[in-house]
């Protein structure tokens, strides 16, 4: 099978022809029908994650995985009722299921986990395999490349957002803000809509290309904040809202500069969720941040749950995509366009199955 394997950092990624993995009783082949490329790919073959992650080269990148059951290994038990055929998507957190937040349901932030692209194979090669428990199986299919974004982009700012509400700073009377209009931004400004109880919401970014797609995806209000500083940015919030502040913020970036504008943009007993990783630090005033009551959540992409209300959103029709189709042969050049931050919503590499057909592996 075709694979693109990392063999060093800060190296473009090699296509190679492999040997199709045999999978262990417990996991299922899948035959890779979209691969979404995220920001924390480049970040992984620039080494942001070398410390962390002492993951052994070669590394097969690719954490949004959508497919088809190939093959099942033989301890997968009936119940999981998963078939050769089955349209499935790939949970990311893969946890050691017996600590505190496995039990509780969060795989994606076990301290003795792993994720699929960043250890184990990920979804850059023709087949992968995954643990049965990490499938969900998708009944309405789906198109590949708007099935497979959902397991990151489509659902980390989802889990962001809900802890927003769970903040309890959402009301028709109340501001939201999302920061980012890209891969992650352009799903966020659905759910700011969909949970923020009638909310404003307002996305702040550089582009006014995918400032205008935001628009289109719901966005009440958008403000383009390249060049500005914040007083420039809160008066024309002030001008399209009649509001000066934000009592809720997204940010979906994580760079210094949105996590301050973010933060400095909060009103008293404001709530901020940061599920971008663009930087390294926060950055933040102590004084205002703790005399005005404000809270910060940090929301690591999204367990199993999440991922099925979410899907069951993009199955009612409920999600608007922005997708950038890529052809395997480009993965390198739509790399290097990410890292510009030069991709229009989420580039998905699609290989070439039919979602209709089982195409079991022989
Ligand atoms: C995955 C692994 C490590 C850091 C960040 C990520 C994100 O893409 C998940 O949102
Ligand atoms: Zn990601």
């Amino acid at each position: 099978m075709l694979a693109a394997r990392m063999r060093e950092y800060h190296k473009p990624l090699v296509i190679e022809d492999i040997k199709v993995p045999d999978i262990l009783p417990d996991q299922v082949l899948v035959r890779v029908g979209g691969a979404g490329m995220c920001r924390s790919d480049v970040q992984l073959i620039d080494g942001y994650f070398a410390e962390a992650l002492k993951t052994k080269f070669p590394i097969t990148p690719g954490h949004e995985i959508s497919g088809l059951v190939s093959a099942i290994g033989d301890r997968v038990p009936e119940s999981a009722q998963l078939a050769v055929g089955d349209q499935v998507v790939v949970a990311a957190g893969w946890g050691d299921g017996i600590c505190r937040q496995c039990r509780l349901g969060n795989e994606q932030i076990c301290e003795h986990g792993s994720w699929p692209g960043f250890g184990p194979p990920g979804g850059y090669a023709e087949f992968v395999p995954v643990p049965y428990r990490q499938l969900i199986r998708v009944e309405q299919r789906l198109k590949w490349e708007e099935l497979a974004p959902l397991t990151d982009a489509g659902v980390t700012p989802y889990r962001g957002i809900k802890k927003l509400r769970a903040a309890g700073v959402f009301g028709p009377d109340r501001v939201m803000g999302v920061f980012g209009a890209s891969g992650l931004g352009s799903y966020a400004v659905q759910y700011a809509k969909l949970l923020s109880s009638g909310a404003t919401v307002v996305v702040f970014a550089r582009n006014d290309e995918k400032l205008a797609i935001a628009k289109e995806r719901g966005a009440d209000v958008t403000i383009n904040t390249r060049g500005k500083s914040l007083n420039d940015i809160q008066g024309e919030l002030f001008k399209l809202t009649g509001h000066r502040k934000l009592d809720a913020a997204i940010d979906c970036v994580g760079a210094e500069e949105t996590i301050q504008a973010g933060i400095g943009l909060l009103a008293t007993a404001g709530a901020f969720v940061s599920v971008g990783l663009v930087g390294t630090r926060i950055n933040i005033p102590l004084f205002p941040f703790t005399a005005s009551e404000l809270t910060y959540h940090g929301s690591f992409w999204a367990n199993y749950a999440d991922l099925q209300e979410v899907l069951a959103l993009a199955q009612k029709e409920k999600i608007q995509h922005s997708i950038k189709r890529i052809k395997f042969q480009d993965v390198n050049e739509n790399l290097e366009l990410l890292r510009a931050g030069d991709i229009i919503g989420r580039a998905v590499i699609v290989f070439d199955v039919d979602s209709d057909s089982p195409a079991p592996h022989k």
